[in-house]
C-alpha cells in the first residue's frame, strides 16, 4: 500500500444530510483523481460530475474540485469531494480512500498543515476554529477581521514595542560607564510600559465580550416561588419546557435552554425559588442558584406584583446587591392586580432597570427583550477595535501583563539585569501567542481544540 502522507476527512458533519465533503491534502491528490475518478487531465479549481469508483464499479455519482499547491487551504494539493450524504456513502468513499493508501486525518491536521506551510499563524487558524464553532451571527465580522491578519499584526505590533524596549535599555548601558540607565532613557521606557499596561488591559478585557459572542450571553431568571419564572422561559421559548404549576417550588433543578434574541445566542436559565425550605432536594436546587448567580452575566428577577412583597422578595434583592450583578427587575401578573412596594425592592437589589407586565397575557415581554438586545447592541458599539475569542491568547496576554508590572514596579526597572530578562520572557510568550514560540506544542494544542476534518 502506498502512504505518503496524504490525508483524508469528512469535512462536513457528522452524520447523514443532503450532501457531504470528503476533502484530501497531499501528493496523493492526481493519483486518487485517476484511479476513482477516471480523471487524468483535471484543471485546478474546476467543479467536475463523475461517478466515485470503487473496483471498477460506480459507487456514487459526486461532484469534485482540485485545487493545485501551493495555493490552497494547506499550502499541498487539495481535492474536495462532493457525495449524497448518507452515512453509508461516506464510510464507503474513505474506506476506499483509505484502501487506496489515503491516511485519516488526525483533528485539525488540515489547519496544522496549513500553519506549517506558512499559510496562516495560530491566531488566524485559531479564528477559524471559532468561525466553525461560532452560535452568533454578530461574531462573524470580528473573526473575519482576525482571519485578515488585524490580530496578528496587533500582536506583533506589541512584540516590536517591546524588542525597542530592550534594545533602548540594553544600548542605554552599552554607552554608558556605569550599569544604571540614564534618566531619561528610563522616563521613555516607563512611559512605553505603561501604555503597553493599558493596551494589554484592554485586549484581556475584550474576552469578556468575546466570550459572549462566542459562546453565549448567560441569564438567569430568579425569584421566589410561584412567581412566573418558569412561565417567562415557556413564553421565550414559546413551547411547554419548563413545569408550571399553581404550587410554590415546583421546579428544583436548574433548566438551561438556548434562544436567539436579536441575533445574539442566549442561554436562558429558569430556577428554583429561592425561599426558606426544610425540603432537601429544594434545598440543593436553591443552593445551585446561589452558584449560578455568581456566573451570570444578567439576571432577570421577577416579583409578583399582585401580592405584597415580602421577605422572601427582599432577601433575594440583598444576594443580588451582594454580588453587584447586573440586574433586570420584571414585575409580573399586573392583570391580577397592582400592590405598592415593589418598586424599593427593586431599588434595594440594584437594578437599573424595571419592566412590568403579564407573562400569561404576554404583556410587557417584547421591553423586556427588546431591553436585552439594545444592551447587547451596546456592549458591541463600545467593544474595541481588536477583540480576543480565545482563552488561551488571553492567558498568555495576562502573563505578559503581570510581567509588564513586574517591570514598573518598585526600582525593578533601574537592576537593569533583571528587566532585561524578564522583557525577554515577555518577548518568548508573545512568540509563543502567534504559534511560533520555541517552547510551544503546537501539534498538540491543535490536536486538542480542533475538530477532524479541519
Ligand atoms: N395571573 C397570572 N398568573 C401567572 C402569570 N405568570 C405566571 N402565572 C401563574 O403563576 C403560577 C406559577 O407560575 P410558574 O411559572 O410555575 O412560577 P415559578 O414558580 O416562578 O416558576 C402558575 O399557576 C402560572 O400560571 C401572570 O402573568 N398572570
Ligand atoms: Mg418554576
Amino acid at each position: 500500500m502506498k502512504n505518503d502522507n496524504t490525508i483524508c476527512a469528512i469535512s462536513s458533519p457528522l452524520g447523514s444530510g443532503a450532501i457531504s465533503v470528503i476533502r484530501l491534502s497531499g501528493p496523493s491528490c492526481k493519483r486518487i483523481l485517476e484511479e476513482h475518478l477516471k480523471n487524468s487531465s483535471v484543471k485546478s479549481r474546476r467543479m467536475y460530475t463523475s461517478h466515485f469508483i470503487i473496483n471498477s464499479s460506480k459507487f456514487d455519482r459526486v461532484n469534485y474540485c482540485y485545487y493545485k499547491g501551493p495555493e490552497t487551504y494547506t499550502g499541498e494539493d487539495l481535492l474536495e469531494i462532493f457525495c449524497h450524504g448518507g452515512i453509508g456513502v461516506q464510510g464507503g468513499i474513505i474506506n476506499a480512500l483509505e484502501n487506496s493508501g489515503i491516511r485519516p486525518a488526525l483533528p485539525g491536521e488540515f489547519t496544522l498543515r496549513a500553519i506549517r506551510n506558512g499559510k496562516m499563524d495560530l491566531i488566524e487558524a485559531e479564528a477559524v476554529n471559532a468561525l466553525i464553532t461560532s452560535r452568533t451571527r454578530n461574531v462573524v465580522p470580528y473573526l473575519n477581521k482576525h482571519l485578515n491578519g488585524s490580530l496578528t499584526e496587533r500582536f506583533t505590533g506589541l512584540q516590536d514595542k517591546y524588542a525597542k524596549i530592550k534594545a533602548l535599555f540594553e544600548a542605554s548601558i552599552d554607552f554608558s560607564d556605569s550599569d544604571s540607565i540614564s534618566p531619561d532613557i528610563l522616563a521613555q521606557g516607563m512611559d512605553s510600559l505603561n501604555r503597553l499596561a493599558g493596551e494589554l488591559k484592554e485586549l484581556v478585557d475584550s474576552f469578556h465580550l468575546g466570550a459572549i459572542l462566542t459562546a453565549g450571553f448567560h441569564i438567569a431568571i430568579v425569584g421566589k416561588p410561584n412567581v412566573g419564572k418558569s412561565s417567562l422561559l415557556n413564553m421565550v421559548l414559546k413551547k411547554e419546557r419548563s413545569i408550571v404549576t399553581e404550587y410554590a417550588g415546583t421546579t428544583r433543578d436548574i433548566l438551561k435552554e438556548e434562544v436567539s434574541i436579536g441575533g445574539y445566542d442566549v442561554c436562558l436559565y429558569d430556577t428554583a425559588g429561592i425561599r426558606k425550605t426544610e425540603d432537601h432536594i429544594e434545598k440543593l436546587g436553591i443552593k445551585k442558584v446561589d452558584e449560578l448567580m455568581n456566573d451570570a452575566h444578567l439576571i432577570i428577577f421577577i416579583m409578583d406584583l399582585s401580592m405584597p412583597p415580602d421577605s422572601e422578595d427582599m432577601e433575594i434583592a440583598r444576594l443580588l446587591s451582594e454580588r453587584k450583578k447586573q440586574v433586570l427587575v420584571f414585575f409580573n401578573k399586573m392583570d391580577k392586580g397592582q400592590i405598592d412596594g415593589h418598586e424599593k425592592v427593586a431599588e434595594s437589589s440594584g437594578a437599573l432597570t424595571a419592566f412590568e407586565g403579564s407573562i400569561t397575557n404576554e404583556d410587557g415581554l417584547d421591553d423586556l427583550l427588546g431591553h436585552i438586545k439594545e444592551k447587547l447592541d451596546t456592549m458591541i458599539s463600545h467593544a474595541p477595535e481588536n477583540m480576543i475569542f480565545s482563552s488561551r491568547q488571553r492567558w498568555i496576554l495576562r502573563q505578559v501583563s503581570e510581567r509588564n508590572a513586574e517591570i514598573l514596579g518598585k526600582d525593578v526597572i533601574k537592576e537593569t539585569d533583571i528587566s532585561s530578562y524578564i522583557l525577554e520572557e515577555i518577548l518568548e510568550l508573545l512568540e509563543e501567542l502567534t504559534g511560533f514560540g520555541k517552547s510551544f506544542d503546537l501539534q498538540g494544542y491543535i490536536f486538542d481544540n480542533f475538530c477532524i476534518g479541519k
